[in-house]
């Protein structure tokens, strides 16, 4: 689809999706394998980088190894653990080879990643940790367990890279309003699609060098930053886990050009002294959740840096996007990115999406997605939006029930129900506080039962093994009841007060 009239295209671009390596990821990545094997491709420390050359190689051989152990074309297998170059070796190799990567939080617990292995079923899982693959065994016995070095003896030389544009390169799990996380299948295309929009909305290129802190077991850090850097040819120093001097250091050590956080990052950034040294690099990206107006203005005057918010989703990686040269408005998410139609539909709007970067649907749900899209083909995003005089869109609210904290989603309706299987609480409601690191900070009202106090402490230890840790309340109130209308109704907006438990 050429969209000559995008305003985020440079002069003289056009966006053309399937341009490069037939339209796959996988088929662009290659390209680059040929075209500048020298070139450093992920950087590690100062005697450690590996170059597109090392990276094939790398990834040649563990896929090999993926194969002699059994592994066919179209198998899943799930990914979830820390950054390291092992787990871009593995990730980089199971695409190769046309398998299908699951990425799966390592905040997890035992319920939450039995719920993935029950529904994706998994032929392998590549895990940092003996615990979760216990776990995962736990669910399925017959999946194969394997650190991400791949412990494995070599196998064959094999087909790589020969996926088609619709085959499916990835399942992410997200939940929507009611049930469990579904898995939303993006295929090669749709990945392809979308960092090719990045790469020429973002002015990416081979001099970029990405300060990649993200986690890579969700969309922002492993669909848009390493997918990104792989896409255009630059580099990425991997950063094992967040931390302001980490990123400072990259930008002194390693010469970073690029950074890319969710708003608590950027909170925490701006609360270092080293602040100023971000007005080194090229561009800050902000997304996964909503960044506060105040935040953008405030770390402009700290580093000279307007921050570039966008917006995306798990099922349609990025769809929106504040332009690199233009105006980058401080509230809102921007403009829509190449290839991407977007509609405000309904009472409150509605953002509706349809484009090359969309998934076809959720895994094994044919329920969902016909709740999911409408007729002509848009899918629903579930997020609510208006259009500022500019034209640049501003996210007002969501349709479906759903907390952001530190960029991680969470349903309160989920943590309500974990809450609930503890004897001691009768009813819980939960809701998010306003926060200027996690943006929600969750929060839930209890009623206990035989007038018991429950502490904070014991809540914790009950949904320690139940839910991931990101999804525990921070704030806690004791109530006597729920508010609810006369039909029995809970009203959320009327909770307030009660006993505080704990505060974070
Ligand atoms: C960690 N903790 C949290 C969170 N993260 N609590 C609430 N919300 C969180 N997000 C808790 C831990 O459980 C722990 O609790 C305590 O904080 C310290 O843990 P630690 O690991 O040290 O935390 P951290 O390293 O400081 O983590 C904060 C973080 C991290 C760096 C902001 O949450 C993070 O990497 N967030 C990025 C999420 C992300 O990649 N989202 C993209 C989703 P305790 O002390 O009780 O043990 S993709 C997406 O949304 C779409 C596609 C998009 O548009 O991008
Ligand atoms: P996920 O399911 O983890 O992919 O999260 C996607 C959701 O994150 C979207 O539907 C939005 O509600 C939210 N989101 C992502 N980026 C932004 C942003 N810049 N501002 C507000 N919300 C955002």
């Amino acid at each position: 689809m050429a969209t000559g009239e995008n305003p985020h295209l440079a002069r003289g671009h056009r966006f053309d999706p399937s341009a490069r390596g037939g339209g796959t990821l996988v088929g662009s990545w290659a390209a680059g394998w040929t075209e500048y094997p020298e070139r450093t491709c992920l950087v590690l420390g100062p005697e450690h980088t590996l170059s597109y050359g090392d990276l094939e190689a790398a990834s040649r051989r563990a896929a090999g190894k993926l194969r002699a152990a059994g592994l066919d074309r179209g198998d899943r297998v799930i990914l979830s653990a820390a950054s390291s170059v092992h787990l871009v070796v593995a990730h980089v190799a199971c695409l190769r080879a046309g398998l299908v990567v699951v990425p799966t939080n390592t905040a997890y617990r035992a319920t939450e990643l039995q719920h993935v292995v029950g529904d994706a079923k998994p032929r392998a899982a590549i895990i940092d940790d003996p615990e979760r693959a216990e776990w995962i065994r736990g669910a399925d016995e017959r999946v194969l367990t394997l650190s991400p070095d791949l412990p494995l003896p070599d196998g064959p030389e094999i087909e790589l890279d020969g996926a088609a544009p619709n085959d499916p390169a990835l399942i992410g799990y997200t939940s929507g309003t009611t049930g469990q996380p579904k898995g939303a299948v993006l295929s090669q295309h749709n990945l392809a699609s979308s960092i090719e929009a990045l790469r020429l909305a973002w002015r990416w290129t081979s001099d970029d060098r990405l300060a990649l802190s993200l986690p890579l077991f969700h969309m922002h850090g492993l669909g848009v930053g390493l997918h990104g850097t792989l896409h255009a040819g630059a580099s990425a120093i991997l950063l094992p886990r967040f931390e302001p001097d980490a990123v400072f250091d990259a930008i002194s050590a390693h010469g970073a050009t690029l950074f890319f956080g969710v708003p608590t990052m950027y909170h925490r950034l701006a609360e270092s002294p080293r602040v100023g040294e971000l007005s080194a690099l090229r561009l800050c990206v902000s997304g996964s959740a909503p960044l506060p107006a105040e935040l953008h203005t405030r770390f402009e005057e700290l580093t000279d840096q307007k921050i570039l918010e966008r917006y995306g989703m798990t099922e349609t990686a990025m769809l929106v996007s504040n332009p690199v040269d233009g105006q980058r408005r401080p509230g809102t998410v921007g403009l829509p990115l190449p290839g991407v139609e977007m509609r405000l539909r309904g009472d409150p709007a509605e953002i509706e999406v349809r484009g090359p970067n969309i998934f076809a649907g959720y895994w094994e749900r044919p329920d969902a997605n016909s709740e999911a899209f409408t007729a002509d083909g848009f899918f629903r995003t579930g997020d609510l939006g208006a259009l500022d005089e500019e034209g640049y869109l501003v996210i007002s609210g969501r349709a479906r029930e759903l907390l952001i904290s530190g960029g991680y989603n969470v349903y309160p309706r989920e943590v309500e129900e974990a809450l609930a299987e503890d004897p001691r609480i009768l009813e819980a409601a939960v809701v998010g506080t306003p926060s200027p690191e996690w943006g929600d900070a969750i929060t839930a009202y209890l009623v206990t039962a035989n007038e018991e106090e429950i502490s904070p402490e014991a809540v914790r230890k009950f949904l320690a093994s139940r839910l991931a840790p990101y999804k525990h309340p921070r704030i806690l109130f004791r109530v006597d009841a729920l508010p609810r209308n006369a039909l029995g109704k809970l009203q959320k907006h009327r909770l307030q007060g009660g006993r505080v438990l704990e505060k974070e």
